[in-house]
């Protein structure tokens, strides 16, 4: 049977976009991190194969009958020397499935497996799943904590959702295990769940969560959540202690929900979370970091002021504009840490550092003195020391 005969033309021009060399993008200098010029993962990154339907016969003008929006907040690990995403990737359909990228390199060359996720279908009222978190816990297992929406059914508005975290386990991120949703006693939604790496006290897992009363909005949601179970197959947690709160009139104002799966580092955990704050153009999202300490995950030690990461230039527009996100970064065995951040809910890029950097960036960056009067005083503190270093320098 024949191929359609634009399928190589599209094929080809599909391979180019895989072969792209990436480079640092000089443009943007902070100490802290590189930014790479090209998004790691797009839309055009999905395989024509699940997009096209090949046949001539059923598809005479070679159009897209699946088509697929965008590729966004990704899981990452690093693994036997090679990064591994699995991207949220939302169909024209609007509905998000998940995906895994490979690639030897952390910063180009990624190439989606031959075919999605299918997850195993344990909920049937489960309408929508995206951002996860890929653990690799201290108990053997990788774990993908994700958000698991469905309707309201106490609500006749359309656009009411109940948002929860699922969980899944696998060796090989090839064969899924379903377990039972995460189950939080005292907050009806969570979204942004994620399963810290080691075991904590007696045995026992842990999870940063972001308690909320609704779908979108925090409510009296103070921030983000840290609770333990003792059985990961049904994890149920009774109290959330909040461990990083929501303040006025900072970048985290309107909401907060913890990144990536924290880094250990000598110091401490590093965190990256993202902030919320409302702007008469809508919610802006920017990235935060914060540490807590080693033994006890749940004590935060530092927290720099401000933001670590804001959408720049292009990444500011897409289908949900001024939003950088992040749910994955890999750490590889030479301590350079590759951040995959998502711009605008469109595309996935990513920034490098060393294990050093966030660390020195997060226990030495001045906190956040929550007033214009002290910011100010602080800041000249700030000048007139470096005023005295180039005087002495002369
Ligand atoms: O649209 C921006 C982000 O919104 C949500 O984050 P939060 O729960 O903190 O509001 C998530 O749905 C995320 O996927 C999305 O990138």
């Amino acid at each position: 049977m024949a191929i359609h005969h634009r399928y190589q033309e599209i094929e080809r021009k599909y391979e180019s976009l895989i072969a792209r060399k990436n480079k640092v993008d000089e443009r943007f200098y902070n100490g802290i991190y590189d930014r790479w010029m090209h998004p790691v993962l797009t839309a055009r990154h999905i395989p024509p194969i699940w997009k096209y339907d090949l046949d001539p016969a059923t598809n005479p003008y070679f159009m897209e009958r699946l088509g697929v929006n965008s590729v966004f907040n990704s899981g990452a690990l690093y693994m036997e020397g090679k990064y591994y995403l699995v991207a949220r990737v939302e169909g024209s359909d609007r509905k998000s499935f998940f995906a895994v990228a490979e690639s030897e390199s952390p910063t180009e060359g990624f190439r989606f497996w031959d075919e999605p996720v299918l997850l195993p279908d344990t909920v049937p009222e489960e309408t929508n799943v995206y951002d996860m978190r890929l653990t690799q816990h201290e108990d053997g297992w990788i774990y993908g904590v994700f958000c698991s929406e469905r309707k309201d059914p106490s609500s006749k508005d359309l656009s009411a959702a109940v948002a929860k975290a699922g969980i899944v386990r696998t060796r090989d991120l090839r064969e899924w295990e379903r377990l039972d949703d995460l189950e939080t006693k005292n907050s009806p939604q969570q979204r942004n769940v994620v399963l810290h790496p080691a075991f904590v006290g007696d045995h026992k897992y842990a999870f940063y969560t972001r308690p909320m009363e609704d779908f979108i909005g925090a409510g009296s949601g103070d921030g983000i959540g840290f609770g333990i179970c003792s059985d990961i197959t049904h994890a149920v947690i009774g109290e959330e202690k909040i461990i990083n709160k929501r303040n006025y009139h900072t970048i985290t104002e309107s909401k907060n929900g913890e990144g990536i799966v924290p880094i250990r580092t000598e110091r401490g955990w590093i965190h990256i979370a993202h902030g919320v704050r409302n702007t008469a153009a809508g919610l802006r999202y920017v990235l935060y970091c914060y540490a807590t300490d080693l033994k006890d995950p749940s004590r935060v030690i530092a927290e720099p002021g401000g933001l670590f990461m804001g959408p720049m230039g292009g990444e500011r527009i897409g289908d949900v504009s001024n939003v950088v996100f992040t749910n994955g970064a890999a750490v590889n065995e030479k301590g350079e840490v590759y951040i995959y951040y998502a711009s605008s809910d469109t595309r996935l890029h990513v920034a490098s550092t060393t294990i050093e950097k966030p660390t020195d960036y997060v226990f030495n960056t001045p906190e956040d003195k929550m007033r214009s009067r002290s910011c100010v005083s602080q800041r000249l503190e700030f000048i007139n020391r470096n005023k005295a270093l180039l005087e002495a320098d002369k």
